[in-house]
């Protein structure tokens, strides 16, 4: 087992402690340094990074213009590796500093949106789509969205961190949240089972949210741990993960305010259809 840790009478921040985010994460929230946000053009405005809760956002904004709504959009890229999220203009929109964050600008005073599950309903409910209205079917896609928002923290902030991002490889902890991601992916298999998308037959806004998380995972785009967690193992949800991603709107939404990867799948900041396209052409055939 892992060396014995003794917690003091009174813990201490300490920035040193190592890790991918030690030197950006505090114990405080607030603003770091006064920097206002760029604006694009369009009503729109998201400020975001490529991140698998950033994705969830650019696949449903890309959707919703596959489906012919109004839905162009500006996305701006917040470095949280440099802090971008700790800005001034940052913070007055998320006083939690977390990327994703949206703007809308079609009302009287700008409206911002955080939370990425909260985004999804916003946007859902504002173009009238991927949420039903119907009570029933419209609790089916809420179960499923909210299920995810609960999920995600064990898989980034717990199997991602321990098993990617911790200066250290401990066992403890690696264990507890396999066990834990290993439970969700069966969860999601056996409802995918009889299901071909999360809350029924009909594609919604749980699928959008939940892709970027399970949907890379199960191929292998996240953390590096597909023998590991032996996700092919989860035939329903690799099935669904695959057919999510021949969507036009995954394709092109996972590849927004990324600057890593292959040069096919990166494009920082996106201000129309065309940014997208040109960056896609890249990808060999
Ligand atoms: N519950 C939030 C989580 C957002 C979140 O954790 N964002 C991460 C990136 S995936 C972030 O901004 N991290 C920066 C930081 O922790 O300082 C949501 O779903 O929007």
């Amino acid at each position: 087992m892992d060396k014995q840790y003794t917690p003091p009478d009174i813990w201490t921040h300490d920035a040193e402690s190592g890790g991918k985010w030690a030197s950006i994460n505090r114990p405080v929230s607030g603003a770091t340094h006064e920097k206002a946000l760029p604006l694009g053009k369009h009503p729109l405005q998201l400020y975001s990074m490529g991140t698998p809760n950033g994705q969830k956002i650019t696949i449903m904004l890309e959707e919703l213009l596959a489906l012919g709504k109004d839905a162009e959009y500006d996305a701006h890229m917040i470095k949280i590796g440099e802090g971008d999220q700790f800005s001034s203009g940052f913070v007055a929109l998320n006083p939690n500093s977390k990327i994703p964050v949206l703007v809308d600008h079609s009302y009287d005073e700008a409206l911002p949106i955080f939370e990425s599950a909260s985004i999804l309903v916003y946007l859902a409910e504002k173009f009238d789509v991927l949420l039903p209205k119907e009570i029933v079917k419209r609790t089916h896609v809420m179960n499923w969205l909210l299920w995810l928002h609960g999920s995600a923290p064990y898989l980034g902030g717990g199997f991602g961190h321990f098993y990617s991002y911790a200066p250290e490889r401990y066992e403890y902890p690696i264990n507890r949240f396999t066990m834990e991601i290993k439970r969700q992916l069966d969860v999601l298999d056996k409802q995918l089972a009889d299901n071909e998308f999360l809350a029924g037959d009909e594609l919604s806004i749980a699928d959008i949210a939940t892709w970027p998380w399970y949907g890379n995972l199960v191929l292998g785009n996240l953390y590096d741990a597909k023998d590991f967690l032996q996700v092919d193992d989860y035939k329903h949800v690799q099935r669904w993960a695959k057919a999510m991603l021949t969507r036009p709107s995954v394709q092109r939404g996972r590849i927004v305010n990324r600057n890593w990867g292959e040069a096919w799948e990166q494009l920082e900041n996106r201000h129309n259809a065309e940014d997208i396209d040109n960056v896609l052409k890249l990808q060999p055939a």
